[in-house]
């Protein structure tokens, strides 16, 4: 079999560096089942089909290409085994003006891990006792439904499918609707013990999101980080919609002491959201989104919907600091002559990886990186969605910028190749 040459990481990033471009917001807006990324799905494909990998779409439009064991050779070739096979891979949608590198970096990488992989196995350098798969999950930002993690939640069991068939875009698609016109049954989604029999580990590549590997205690006098780091941990996040309701009027003829304006409450709220975090040490809470209705420049909005972002590692504290956030929202209301409304929209708990599958990759990552750290990350992944259900672990890969969810992110091209060598070696070992 004529094996690709392996390709470097970057070369495949370089081929969808146009796809999902933003002009307005700069970075990328790849939604799930947009064009942009089903352009990305098109481009997986074809890359995992040039590797000889049988690429599938499940139920619930998880994409599966395929590394199957050789056949017996017998030519009666039954359904391959794929039982408790090893899987990598991550996602290929992103948040509005996001980085190149949150998700496409650990598609790409697992592709190229692939192409060392072929290669010591034809030159007898690898035996492998169990299929590899490279998996890409959609809405793993819930950019576009609301609830991150949406296509491995619903492969875990770990949302209700009624509820994720209901979520609605901004354009008030439904989630069922969409899915529908890309092919899928939206009576089929949900939970998927085989497809979860089919995953004896999964190990996401991913770029690191902050300055993880950018600190004092990791960095050389240089100022460099180690290229990769393993996962320790994932932070425990959760996503909560405020709605403030006010009194909607005229700009103009609407005495200031006639108002009853939820966009005043809204200013209030973001900024009790800040100070009651920054109270609370290891907090993170967020309010990055805002859409105020109808939105007219000359409009007092009658209502104001406000996102929260909170996250801490233990989920007793992200509770209690909602509830906290709750009460001074109902205050603030009040005060306005508004009335608030909170709905939860997605929770994970902290998330503490396999501790044999970490250990594994820590010994495996230390051929290529000598001293790689184990990073507790801030950000969610789909392998903290999948640790509750199969052995999930991950690797980082150093970002110099420490910024991500923006088109600063960046990795520079030795770190990525380091990257693909730490997942290979990796994989190989789990193999
Ligand atoms: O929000 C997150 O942490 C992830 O990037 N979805
Ligand atoms: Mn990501
Ligand atoms: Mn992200």
């Amino acid at each position: 079999m004529d094996l690709l040459p392996a390709a470097p990481v970057t070369a495949l990033l370089a081929a969808i560096e146009d796809t999902g471009r933003d002009g307005r917001r700069g970075g990328y807006s790849r939604p799930v089942y947009s064009a942009a990324e089903r352009d990305l799905r098109e481009w997986f494909t074809a890359e995992a089909s040039r590797r000889r990998l049988s690429v599938e779409t499940d139920a619930n439009g998880i994409l599966w290409a395929w590394w199957d064991l050789p056949g017996d050779g017998s030519g009666s070739e039954s359904a391959p085994e794929r039982r408790g096979a090893l899987v990598t891979g991550s996602h290929l949608d992103s948040v509005p003006g996001g980085g190149a590198f949150d998700g496409p970096l650990g598609v790409a990488s697992a592709l190229a891990a692939v192409d060392l992989l072929q290669a010591r196995e034809k030159d007898g350098g690898l035996t492998r006792n169990r299929a590899l798969a490279v998996a890409v999950f959609p809405e793993e930002e819930g950019s576009r439904f609301g609830v991150a993690c949406l296509g491995s939640r619903l492969l875990a069991g770990a949302i209700d499918p009624a509820k994720a068939l209901s979520l609605r875009d901004a354009d008030g698609n439904t989630f069922a609707d969409v899915v529908r016109a890309n092919g899928l049954d939206p009576d089929l989604m949900g939970r998927d013990d085989d497809a979860l029999g089919r995953i004896g580990d999964f190990v996401e590549l991913h770029v690191e999101q902050g300055r993880g590997l950018n600190t004092e205690e990791f960095t050389d006098a240089a100022g460099r980080g180690p290229a990769v780091a393993v996962g320790g941990s994932i932070l425990g996040h959760g996503r909560w919609r405020f709605s403030i309701t006010g009194q909607g009027n005229h700009a103009g003829t609407t005495l200031m002491t006639d108002r009853a304006d939820p966009m005043v409450a809204a200013a209030q709220l973001i900024v009790a959201v800040r100070q009651t975090a920054a109270a609370q040490a290891g907090a993170r809470a967020t309010v990055g989104r805002l859409e105020p209705v109808p939105g007219g420049t000359n409009v007092i909005a009658s209502r104001v919907d406000v996102w929260l972002d909170v996250r801490h590692p233990e989920d007793a504290v992200t509770a209690a600091l909602v509830e906290k956030i709750h009460g001074q929202a109902q205050k603030i209301a009040a005060f306005e002559g508004c009335t608030v409304e909170l709905t939860e929209e997605s929770l994970s708990g902290t998330v503490h990886f396999d501790a044999a599958l970490q250990r594994s990759l820590e010994q495996s990552v230390a051929r290529t990186v000598p001293g790689a750290p184990v990073l507790a990350t801030g950000a969610g992944h789909d392998a903290g969605v999948l640790a509750a259900r199969v052995p999930t672990g991950m690797l980082f890969v150093r970002n110099p910028s420490g910024i991500s969810h923006s088109p600063e992110e960046y990795v520079e091209d030795a770190d990525a190749e380091a990257g693909v060598a730490a997942l290979a070696d990796a994989l190989q070992d789990l193999l």
